[in-house]
């Protein structure tokens, strides 16, 4: 009989005490094979709750960010021989029940990404975004759709599922460690020419799933805007950049390669 692919979730964390297990509890643990929290110096309880609960626990030293926080996510679900990653807040923002649907593109090979879209949900504003996150999200997706040339409802999501081909190529090191690393992302895959796909999936907002404020959220905004300049000047071989013209192979350090790119894939 053939192994299946390895499924590892990957939750970046930081103060998710009041969620993480309900974000747990929805999870399928037919479909994933394993779950990586990395804490992002918490001051409430995440780290015992996740240890309580079986999750691989990876503890920052210092408070990276939210992208610091994912480079640490896909460095450990590579090295642990992962197929597909799935990024999934454990904010309990987005419903771990949908992860068999957010990975099958990816299982059945016809994309590398997938994106938990709640535009395509239909209920972005009814599930409580707030306005002006609608209105900027719908913003940038429109400028990213006419940078990008594609079709896309949303490219703000933090509900994803990535090949290990995408994350073994793309260089996300060398990605911010802010929140813009996640527009950093989908822009590489444009440029590495990966296929992209997107699930509707409900909106979901309330207290505790939400740390981006007007501030956060504008800076967020400007970065991602940013990105979209720097993808363009190197689109058209104005301005080069590292971002997208390196492979994640030239960017790690030699001593970290052989436990992700040797690593034998049962599949
Ligand atoms: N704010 C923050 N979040 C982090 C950090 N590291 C990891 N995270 C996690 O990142 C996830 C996303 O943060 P949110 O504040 O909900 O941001 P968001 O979901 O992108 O934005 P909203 O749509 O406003 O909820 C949460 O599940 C956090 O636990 C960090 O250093 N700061
Ligand atoms: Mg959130």
């Amino acid at each position: 009989m053939l192994e299946r692919e390895k499924v590892i979730v990957v939750m970046p964390a930081y103060n998710a005490a009041e969620t993480l297990e309900k974000t747990y509890n929805d999870l399928s643990r037919e479909i994933v094979d394993e779950i990586i929290l990395v804490d992002d110096v918490s001051q409430d309880e995440t780290v015992e709750i996740a240890r309580r609960l079986g999750l691989k626990v990876i503890i920052h030293v210092q408070n990276t960010g939210y992208g610091g926080n994912q480079k640490t996510c896909y460095l450990e679900a590579l090295k642990d021989g992962a197929s597909v990653v799935v990024m999934l807040h454990p904010d309990y923002q987005y419903d771990s029940r949908l992860v068999p649907d957010l990975i099958r593109p990816i299982q059945e090979g016809t994309a590398d990404l997938v994106l938990g879209s709640r535009i395509l949900g239909g209920e972005a504003l009814g599930g409580g975004m707030p306005l002006y996150k609608y209105l900027s999200n719908r913003f940038l997706t429109l400028v990213e759709n006419l940078a990008f040339r594609k079709r896309l409802s949303e490219y703000h999501t933090g509900f994803r599922a990535y090949s290990r081909r995408f994350l073994e190529t793309i260089p996300f090191l060398l990605n911010s460690d802010r929140f813009v690393f996640d527009s950093e992302i989908l822009a590489q895959a444009v440029a590495y020419g990966f296929e992209i796909t997107e699930i509707p999936v409900p909106t979901r907002y309330f207290k505790e799933a939400s740390s981006v404020g007007v501030k956060d959220g504008l800076v967020y905004g400007i970065q991602t805007l940013g990105i979209v300049t720097k993808y363009l000047l190197n689109r058209f071989g104005i301005l080069k950049s590292d971002q997208f013209q390196k492979k994640l192979s030239e960017v790690i350090s030699r001593y970290h390669s052989p436990g992700i790119f040797l690593r034998k894939i049962d599949s």
